[in-house]
């Protein structure tokens, strides 16, 4: 058995994003560039050594290929333990458990999360920390730093044990665990809620529809909602996993999720439909003809947290990204709770949930979570939500009418430019940064602005500040509109904007988002020149 010292030079580029390094599959398969990532992370993360590691993915294409080398470079970077969910799977949320379960010094987790998968996708490794949540930016951009500097990357030239069956193996001289990657995610979903409940709402005819979008759920889905709750199998929707996700995009969202968008507005509709993405850390709500606006969810589930075993002594706090809808924001006054905005990005909320600053938090892009592990948890919004509906015995959609009429009703919607010329998404942001300042003061219809700026934030736990977190246009509590570049995307730039506005008379609240949107969305191109100059007659997905 030895150990290799392999010579490499530094490649570029290789900084984490929103959420860790995402790049197209043949870029790392380039010979040496994971290899390159992961050394980086062993170099700048010395509690490693001699401490417990936690490994798996989403299961996407070279998913399998991509946990033997890290496996084989841990245990010769002197890891002491690997814990791997069988297969080389974990969800996202479902990984996190585990650091937390184990008291892991971290883990890392190999997704693309939302981006298409297969050989022509998307590929992504994520490091997350002994808190079990996302790294830090300072955490990152150590990372990222070593990468720049690295010439050497360490590996164990010695074959792998079997990591298809539960057990205790090795690897040299690591220990490897090869774990269930359900069993400590369940364990912590079971101790939140109801499942007896849950389980007589579904005996008494109330019909669900989880659509695991061929992505990592479906053993999840099958184990919480089938094993445990009682739904029929015939309840999950493409719940087994496949390396491209069976060609699809696996994003939860009305556009992406199409066939369970179409049953739950079809005739003889289940009553409750939802949908995971990639790694299973975002979800989807649908009512009966009715998607819920993630934004509304994360609102309607702090407004109703009391009525859920694992949060009925009330919440700590609330926080949301910045670009979210401020729903949550009026549960939060009513109910007397702090409430946080962050940049984009789940590693914004560690330090709060570390302090014990909120209990729920979650992000417009279908990502709703708590303190009890330190990602967003698709399963964990479907369980939350079946779990009020079983106590309030109403529909979907009566539960979100009622939320607008008692809260007002955030009109909200996001637009998305994908794979915009590098040149042109930056011209346009420039545009629009220039424009901000003469903003306050002007009008959009009726709407008076009332600031304009480029978003930034300091950690209200450690002091840390992150600049450039996206240009916002305010028009009091009346509406906002927010432009932001994704840091997720592999190609070219994605452009995201966000509208929002506020209505509090229940007689305004059933317009159509867009209709309602249209005098911000139009004021927005005005002053980014997006659809001019990059030749589009509107945005590629619209939720
Ligand atoms: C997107 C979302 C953001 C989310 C991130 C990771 O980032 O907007 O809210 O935290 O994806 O989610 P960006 O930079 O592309 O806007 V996931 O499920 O892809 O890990
Ligand atoms: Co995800």
């Amino acid at each position: 058995m030895s150990i290799q010292d392999i010579a490499i030079k530094p490649f570029a580029g290789q900084k984490p994003g929103t959420s860790g390094l995402r790049k197209k599959v043949r870029e790392f398969q380039q010979p040496g560039y994971l290899e390159a990532f992961v050394q980086a992370i062993f170099d700048s993360q010395p509690a490693l050594q001699g401490g417990s590691l936690v490994l798996g993915g989403d299961g996407r294409f070279f998913n399998r290929e991509a946990a033997g080398i890290i496996l084989r470079m841990a245990a010769a970077n002197g890891v002491a333990r690997c814990i791997i969910g069988s297969g080389a799977l974990l969800s996202t949320p479902a990984a996190s458990a585990v650091i937390r379960a184990h008291k892991a010094q971290g883990g890392i987790i190999l997704s693309a999360s939302h981006n298409p998968g297969g050989p022509d996708g998307d590929f992504g490794v994520k490091f997350n920390s002994s808190n079990g949540g996302p790294a830090a930016e300072g955490v990152t951009e150590a990372i990222y730093q070593a990468t720049q500097k690295i010439s050497h990357y360490r590996i164990l030239d010695w074959p792998l044990p079997d990591l298809d069956r539960v057990g205790e193996t090795s690897l040299g001289s690591m220990r490897v665990s090869v774990i269930d990657p359900v069993h400590d995610h369940a364990q912590v979903l079971q101790n939140l809620f109801d499942f007896d409940a849950m389980h007589a709402l579904l005996k008494g005819g109330f019909r669900i529809a989880f659509d695991g979008m061929h992505a990592i759920t479906g053993p999840y889905a099958r184990r919480l909602l089938v094993e445990l709750l009682g739904a029929p199998e015939s309840s999950l929707l493409n719940c087994t996993p496949l390396p491209d996700f069976g060609g699809g995009h696996p994003d939860p969202n009305p556009a992406h999720a199409e066939e369970l968008t179409a049953l739950l507005n079809g005739r003889d509709a289940p009553d409750f439909g939802a949908a995971s993405d990639g790694d299973g850390d975002r979800n989807m709500i649908l009512g009966r003809n009715l998607a819920v606006s993630p934004s509304d969810s994360l609102a309607i589930l702090a407004a109703n947290a009391h009525l859920v075993p694992g949060y009925k002594n009330g919440l700590a706090g609330i926080a949301r990204s910045m670009p979210t809808s401020r729903a949550a924001d009026a549960v939060a006054a009513k109910l007397g709770l702090p409430c946080y905005e962050t940049p984009t990005g789940w590693k914004f909320f560690g330090n709060l949930l570390d302090a014990g600053r909120i209990t729920l938090c979650g992000e417009e892009s279908y990502g709703t979570g708590s303190d009890h592990v330190r990602e967003k948890d698709g399963l964990w919004a479907v369980l939350f939500w079946l779990n009020i509906l079983a106590v309030r015995k109403q529909s979907v959609t009566e539960i979100v009418q009622q939320h607008w009429r008692q809260f007002g009703r955030h009109y909200y919607s996001r637009h998305d430019y994908e794979a915009v010329q590098s040149d042109i998404a930056a011209d346009c942001m420039a545009n629009l940064t220039k424009a901000l300042p003469d903003l306050p003061g002007q009008k959009i219809g009726t709407l008076a602005i009332t600031a304009a700026d480029e978003f930034s934030y300091t950690d209200p736990v450690d002091g840390s500040i992150s600049r450039n977190q996206g240009l916002r246009i305010i028009c009091g509590d009346q509406a906002r509109i927010i432009a932001r570049l994704s840091g997720t995307g592999t190609e070219g730039a994605t452009v995201r904007l966000y509208f929002e506005a506020y209505e509090p008379d229940p007689a305004g609240q059933q317009d159509d988002p867009q209709q309602r949107l249209a005098p911000l969305i139009d004021f927005a191109e005005s002053l980014l020149g997006l659809r001019r100059q990059s030749g589009r007659s509107g945005p590629d997905v619209i939720t």
